[in-house]
């Protein structure tokens, strides 16, 4: 059998090929013939190109339906997909094709001199190009130029299907490996926990470099046959116009609370809504419940990672149980879920410690970081992911069941804003490396659009003037938007215990504000 995942996705789309499959905000629309006849053109072209097994193909391209089509393809060709943040400027990307070292790199025309010096310098890749508008660009060229059929290669279930990097604790972000079992397992297990059918209408505002947007909405869809509303970006009015005609909706606590800000949004607009998912930073209990009051929905809140997919969910079916607001739910069918102490025993229900996971969603490990992959598993194979929670216990006065997980905090230094991650040491390694810079300390605190804020404070160097804006200008030049400090504040030096240890819990009270 083929267990490459293309084919289990092919294997579920509709007979009927001629419906629509992907209709954009411009009204085109992508019938299911149309995804298999582009991705065999995709395909076929990357198989002309002679990549050596095993190849990684990058993609740091604005999102279009060709870009949808260019990870299925690359999926159906047999090849590794990577995808990056469109957001992420040179120096960012340059990192992420030495240590992944792709054979082929698909990169937006506007970018393709500087992503072609950087491809030369580190990994030699091919470069082609795909225009935001996905019509345009070199790829598109020489893939319109190909024949449409292509036979799916076949891929054994742990052979590599994905490497989709994550911010690591110590700075530099890590690869992980996901395998065709690790995607076909939990998009399995998500069709059925949702209930996701062919009749669904999915409006898809995700960017498609993370695993929300490419795996979690994205699969949901396609395994059910399901049509897709595809928006370049999110933005509420547009979302809010196309809900009467949808039934599913995925995003991220900010999005929810932009949908919230507009009058325009309540029960009317809903009507025909049967599923509001919400992930990827905790969602507020004040969120949870004005939703819930403006709408009559019930926001179902799941928990997930790059490296285990979706590996908790509240109930889709309220004869598995209610949908709690502040708890990510239970572990979803086939996947464990373990909280222990310090010492690596079980805590009892009610008890906080650390979350750990294990089953067929958890990837292979970190891409040529051994030391990694066995920092982050411990001895028995379970995932450590450096999340805090309690089965169990009360929150805001409500008892959650045993079988409920909350998420109390991390014990990695982690900032997510927005649904994006920061790692605070990446960041301070730009501010430390800026002219008149002795130290730095990088924090978030709370910010009502993105939950939580990137804030930095930074120390000068004797004799030097340090300018707020200066360092923001700088910042920008390097590193992706998201990740600038929204505000930088220029302190005589940073807060320490006696153990000369940086107090960023101090600087966060100082600059809640
Ligand atoms: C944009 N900016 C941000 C963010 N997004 N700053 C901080 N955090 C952000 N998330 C910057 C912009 O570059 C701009 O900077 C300024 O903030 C205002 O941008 P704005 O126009 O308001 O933002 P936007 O373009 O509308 O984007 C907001 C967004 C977007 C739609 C919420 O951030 C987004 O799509 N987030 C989703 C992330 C996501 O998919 N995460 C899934 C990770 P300037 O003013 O300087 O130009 S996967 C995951 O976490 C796991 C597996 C899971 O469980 O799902
Ligand atoms: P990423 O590295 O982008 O895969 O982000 C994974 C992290 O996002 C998890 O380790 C959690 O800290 C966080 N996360 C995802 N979903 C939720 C959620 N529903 N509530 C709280 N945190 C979440």
């Amino acid at each position: 059998m083929n267990e490459n995942f293309f084919a289990l996705l092919e294997s579920h789309f509709p007979a009927d090929r001629s419906q629509c499959g992907i209709e954009t905000l411009h009204g085109v629309h992508y019938t299911w013939d149309d995804l298999e006849r582009g991705t065999a053109q995709i395909a076929n072209l990357l198989a002309s190109l002679k990549l050596p097994p095993g190849a990684r193909v990058a993609a740091q391209v604005e999102k279009s339906p060709e870009a949808l089509l260019l990870y299925l393809a690359t999926l159906r060709a047999g090849y590794v997909f990577l995808p990056l943040n469109t957001a992420y400027r040179e120096a960012e990307a340059g990192y992420f094709f030495d240590n992944a070292g792709p054979s082929l790199i698909v990169c937006d025309p506007a970018n393709l001199a500087w992503v072609s010096r950087v491809a030369r310098e580190t990994c030699r890749a091919i470069v082609l190009t795909l225009a935001a508008d996905g019509a345009s660009g070199t790829l598109i060229d020489e893939a319109q130029r190909q024949p449409v059929e292509f036979q799916t290669v076949p891929r054994a279930a742990d052979d590599l299907a994905a490497i989709l990097y994550t911010s690591g604790t110590t700075g530099r972000s890590k690869g992980a490996i996901l395998s065709h079992r690790n995607l076909s397992s939990n998009a399995l297990t998500l069709h059925d926990y949702w209930s996701w059918s062919a009749d669904d209408v999915l409006i898809h505002a995700l960017p498609i470099f993370h695993v929300h947007g490419l795996f979690v909405a994205a699969h949901g869809a396609l395994l059910a046959g399901a049509r897709m509303l595809w928006l370049p970006k999110f933005d509420a009015s547009e979302v809010i116009g196309l809900m009467p005609t949808a039934t599913v909706f995925m995003g991220v606590p900010t999005m929810y609370g932009r949908l919230l800000a507009e009058p325009a949004f309540g029960e009317d607009v809903c009507a025909n809504m049967r599923l509001f998912v919400s992930g990827s930073a905790p969602l507020l209990l004040e969120t949870f419940r004005e939703f819930q009051e403006r709408t009559g929905h019930t926001i179902l809140e799941r928990y997930g990672m790059t490296e285990t997919n979706m590996l908790a969910s509240n109930p889709y079916d309220p004869n598995h149980g209610g949908r709690l607001g502040g708890t990510v739910g239970m572990a979803l069918p086939g996947v464990s879920i373990r909280v222990v102490d310090d010492r690596g025993n079980l805590c009892a229900p009610g008890e906080i410690g650390g979350i750990e996971v294990h089953g067929p969603n958890v990837c292979l490990g970190y891409w040529r970081a051994p030391e990694k992959t066995m920092e982050d598993f411990t001895p028995d194979g379970w995932f450590k992911t450096g999340d805090v929670g309690r089965f169990g216990g009360t929150t805001a006065g409500v008892k959650a069941p045993p079988s409920y997980l909350t998420i109390v905090g991390r014990n990695k230094d982690l900032i997510i804003t927005g649904g994006f991650n920061v790692y605070p040491k990446e960041i301070e390694g730009f501010i430390d490396a800026l002219p008149g810079v002795a130290e730095s300390a990088v924090f978030g605190v709370p910010h009502p659009d993105f939950g939580e804020a990137v804030i930095a404070a930074v120390v000068a160097r004797p004799g030097s003037v340090l300018v707020e804006a200066e360092i923001i200008k700088l910042l920008k030049q390097q590193i992706a938007n998201f990740k600038v400090p929204k505000r930088i504040h220029v302190v005589p030096e940073l807060p320490r215990n006696v153990m000369g240890k940086i107090q960023k819990n101090v600087l966060k009270q100082t600059y809640s504000e």
